[in-house]
Parts: C-alpha cells; sequence; structure tokens
C-alpha cells in the first residue's frame, strides 16, 4: 500500500513555506482593502471536497488507440489508493464514485474499510447500460431504458437496482443514470415513444431508491448516438425529473453541450427549479472531448461558481445537496496529474467567484449599466487566487504544491514499480 506520510508533506511544504507567507500576506493586504472577509473564504475551501471518477485513473483511450502510463491500477483497491494520494496530497478529493460494472466491490465492507484508510467516502453510483457485459441475455445494442423490447428494459431497470445496492453498501446517496440510447438514422426510433418508455423505466428505478437517495440524470447531445440521443439536453432532464419525483434532478457534464453553450444560465435555471442534481467537470473545445477542466474555458467555470454562490445566499445547502465530481480521461497525461490540475482549477474558479462584491453587482445591474458589472466579474477573476488555495491546504495539512508534491515523491515511479509498466485500468 503506497502512501504519502502527512510529516513528509510537511516537510515538503517548508521549502515553500516562507515564500507562501509573502504571497499569501500580499493577497490579503489586497482583499482586506477591498472588504473581503478572508477567513470565511478558507472555510469554504477547506471544507470543499470533489468527486474522483474510478473511471479516471487510467489512461484514457480514443477509439484510435490507447497508450497506457504505466502503474495503472489493476483493481478497484489500487483505484482507491490513486484516488488517497492525490487526496494526501490536495485534501479536496475525499470521494470516490464508482461505475458498475467497472468496478464491482467483492467485499463492500473491507472496500469501505480500505476508503476510510486513505479518508474517502463514496459519492454518487453510476450505472453502466452502455456497453455489453459478458454474461447478459440481452443487448443493448438498440438501447436500454428506452428499447423496444419490455425485456431488455426490465435487464436494464435491474442492473439499476444492483448498483443501487452496491451503493448502499458502500454509503453512497445517489445514483447517476447517462444513457447512450438513441438513433443514428432519421426514422430509427419513434423520439416520443422512446422517451416514454425512458421515463416509465426511470421511475420504476427511482421508486426502488432509499428514501434519501436522489437520482440524477445526465443528458448528452450525441455521442454514441449522432442522428438523436433519448435525453439529449437539460431541457429533457429537467422535464424527466420533474415528472418523476423531488428526488430526481439533472446533472450536468460540462462536456455535453454543443458548442458556446450558456452552461452557467442553464445552471443558473436548474438551481431556480431546485432541480440542479450535481456536476461532472471536464472542458472542451468542441464536444465531450473530457479535457482537463479549466483548460479551455476557466471564465466559464468561474460563471458557473458564481451562480451557485448566488443561490447559496438563499439556500446554503447549495452545496452539500450537490455532487460534485470530475469525469475526464483522455490519453497523453498522467491521469493523476491531470486530476491535480482539474482540482487546482475547480478551486480558483470557486475561490474567485467567491471575491465577487455581490453588492455593487446588484447595483450595477440593478442600474442596467454593463461596463460596471463586468469589471466586477473581471476584478474577481482576474486575482491570482492562488495563495489563498495554498493557505486553505496549508491549514489541513495538506500540500502547497500538489502538482510539485507528486512529482518531488516520484509517486508514479513508485506505481509503476508496484504494479508494473503494461496494466490497463477498467474504463472507456
Ligand atoms: C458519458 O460521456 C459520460 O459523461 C457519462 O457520465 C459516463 O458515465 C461517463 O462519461 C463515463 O463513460
Ligand atoms: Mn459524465
Amino acid at each position: 500500500m503506497i502512501k504519502i506520510d502527512s510529516s513528509k508533506i510537511e516537510e515538503f511544504n517548508q521549502q515553500n513555506q516562507n515564500q507562501h507567507n509573502h504571497s499569501f500576506e500580499f493577497l490579503c493586504t489586497e482583499l482586506i482593502s477591498q472588504g473581503i472577509d478572508i477567513e470565511s473564504i478558507l472555510t469554504n475551501l477547506i471544507t470543499f471536497q470533489v468527486a474522483v471518477p474510478s473511471w479516471a485513473l487510467g489512461s484514457g483511450g480514443t477509439r484510435f488507440g490507447r497508450f497506457p502510463i504505466g502503474g495503472e491500477p489493476r483493481n478497484l483497491e489500487e483505484k482507491i489508493e490513486d484516488v488517497g494520494l492525490i487526496h494526501a496530497l490536495n485534501n479536496s478529493s475525499g470521494a470516490v464514485s464508482l461505475h458498475i460494472p467497472w468496478d464491482i466491490p467483492k467485499d463492500s465492507q473491507a472496500i469501505k474499510d480500505l476508503a476510510a484508510e486513505y479518508n474517502l467516502v463514496f459519492d454518487a453510483v453510476n450505472s453502466n447500460t452502455f456497453q455489453d457485459q459478458v454474461d447478459q441475455e440481452y443487448s443493448y445494442k438498440y438501447g436500454s431504458l428506452s428499447h423496444t423490447s419490455k425485456q431488455v428494459r426490465e435487464q436494464a431497470v435491474a442492473h439499476n437496482k444492483d448498483v443501487i445496492k452496491f451503493g448502499e453498501e458502500l454509503g453512497s446517496k445517489a445514483l447517476t443514470v447517462w444513457l447512450a440510447d438513441g438513433s443514428n438514422f432519421p426514422g430509427q426510433q419513434n423520439f416520443r415513444e422512446a422517451l416514454n418508455r425512458t421515463k416509465d423505466s426511470l421511475t420504476e428505478i427511482y421508486d426502488s431508491l432509499p428514501s434519501d437517495w436522489r437520482l440524477l440524470i445526465e443528458y448528452k447531445p450525441f455521442e454514441p448516438n449522432f442522428y438523436s440521443m433519448v435525453i439529449p439536453d437539460w431541457g429533457t432532464s429537467f422535464m424527466l425529473a420533474s415528472k418523476i419525483g423531488d428526488r430526481a434532478k439533472t446533472l450536468v457534464d460540462l462536456g455535453h453541450h454543443l458548442p458556446n453553450t450558456n452552461i452557467e444560465q442553464i445552471v443558473a435555471i436548474l438551481l431556480n427549479e431546485n432541480k440542479l442534481g450535481g456536476f461532472h467537470f471536464n472542458d472542451s473545445k468542441y464536444a465531450d472531448d473530457d479535457l482537463t477542466t479549466g483548460s479551455i474555458k476557466p471564465y466559464q467555470l468561474f460563471l458557473i461558481f458564481n451562480e451557485l454562490i448566488d443561490e447559496s445566499l438563499n439556500h446554503n445547502e447549495v452545496f452539500e445537496s450537490t455532487a460534485w465530481m470530475i469525469d475526464a480521461s483522455h490519453n497523453v497525461k498522467d491521469p493523476l496529474e491531470d486530476l491535480i490540475q482539474s482540482l487546482e482549477a475547480i478551486n480558483q474558479a470557486y475561490a474567485k467567484a467567491l471575491l465577487i462584491n455581490r453588492l455593487a453587482l446588484k447595483q450595477a445591474r440593478d442600474n442596467n449599466d454593463p461596463v460596471k458589472a463586468q469589471e466586477l466579474l473581471q476584478t474577481a477573476f482576474q486575482t491570482d487566487v492562488r495563495p489563498l488555495l495554498r493557505e486553505a491546504r496549508l491549514r489541513k495539512q495538506a500540500a502547497l504544491d500538489p502538482l510539485g508534491a507528486y512529482r518531488y515523491f516520484e509517486v508514479r515511479k513508485q506505481l509503476i514499480a508496484k504494479r508494473g509498466t503494461d496494466t490497463v485500468a477498467t474504463g472507456l
């Protein structure tokens, strides 16, 4: 079991402590002059946790190829070890989100105990009815929850119920359903019938949820079906969630939008209707590119957090009741480094959005002053909040510089030494 000792992290931090003190003091002086409550921002950053999906720990592939990075986790235990390693470095990824059947826990109690050793809990569980498994009776080639055949739908519903069972054993409180169902050619599918069958299947799944669980319905405009997807957009997900019940919510995967979609406005509308269930964070240039969060559109991420904070002023449970998760995997980076970068980008967007002068923004809006409103957003967005993030990490015994520490401790080298060079993690 590879573990990074907190005393090692402390030693590593000492090398950069003076430099950090200097930049933190400098930023504090500036923020205090703007009347910003630094301690309250730090408290938010210290408590904020984002889940890591069990499928993002190996190098991702495209249909053209896959290039294993070496030391990839060979089983669920090793995936937990990986999440534990980055959590030790940043103390902001304290949860794992499992994809079943890629990561079926053979002994749930043992898995739970192992996760606890790394201070990890289990976030939403994800079902998979987009691939056929070897022992499966009916194929999902033409869909699952929306399928024309009752037997296929029943099989897909039963799978979701199994996933809930695993999730209950691990302490999860939500099921995320993403459907690949749809059609590739005009005329192939009756849109309305497919949608109604999906609603009925989801209702059956919802009815079997434990009373403190939520059903998160993910949407996606295209891929793997290229003519139509049964749940292509937030409107369809929202409509389904509204019909199905209070604990059915919409899940926003940032990559599941057509270029230039105003995602922050979608988030605001869902928040307004109490239907935002959670996020899958990633970034994209075109669509579901699975790039590192914040690598392409950090301003968009900041604007999303702006909406969340705006809502949290009225309903402060928003942050607790939302499922925060990264959903990315691509084939050129060390996946653990990628996750560290994603966590940094998410925390930066959150911290910057916390700096917005909301009173002044309200006044600018009320006075129809778009110039002032933009200046206020830009002032917050342009602030280098990295010293705040470092301070938050320091206070929770994490690394001042998680990426630097990851390289300094030669974590990948240790993983390769233990697991070998040609292991391939389950996932896509
Ligand atoms: C589909 O593109 C998706 O975003 C869904 O969340 C899946 O569960 C995940 O990626 C992994 O394939
Ligand atoms: Mn997703």
